[in-house]
């Protein structure tokens, strides 16, 4: 193939792509609710996490990661079972402060999302 041919067939693969593309597009993981929710107090010393995506998640490639400041503190395993698109952990013995909730799920589409959760743990 020419070098003109090849351009050509790389902009035809990558319009076929582009069209093919939006229903995946519409399949990455964005978050709905989550407990804590954003900004909020919860009374620790013991804290269950519960984030609802929009979609299904491979759980077993998703992560749970709690912060204090840029500071990883514990990894949080996921929970097995309970309903596809929500992932489930539980955080315990957390002292009262600011703490981050650290998120990367594998949404079936083969795509990861990310966030942050902040929230405050206060004297139960
Ligand atoms: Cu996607």
């Amino acid at each position: 193939m020419s070098i003109r041919l090849s351009a050509l067939f790389a902009i035809a693969l990558t319009a076929a792509l582009a069209l093919w593309s939006p229903d995946r597009a519409q399949a990455h993981a964005i978050i709905v609710n989550s407990s804590p929710s954003v900004g909020t107090e919860v009374p620790g010393p013991d804290v269950a996490v519960s984030l609802h995506y929009n979609n299904r998640i491979d759980k077993a490639r998703s992560r749970l990661t709690l912060m204090i400041g840029e500071q990883p503190l514990v990894k949080l395993p996921i929970e097995d079972g309970g309903a596809p698109d929500v992932i489930t952990a539980k955080a315990t013995g957390l002292a009262p402060g600011a703490y981050r909730l650290r998120w990367q799920v594998l949404a079936l589409d083969g795509h990861i999302t990310r966030g942050e959760i902040p929230f405050t743990v206060t004297a139960p």
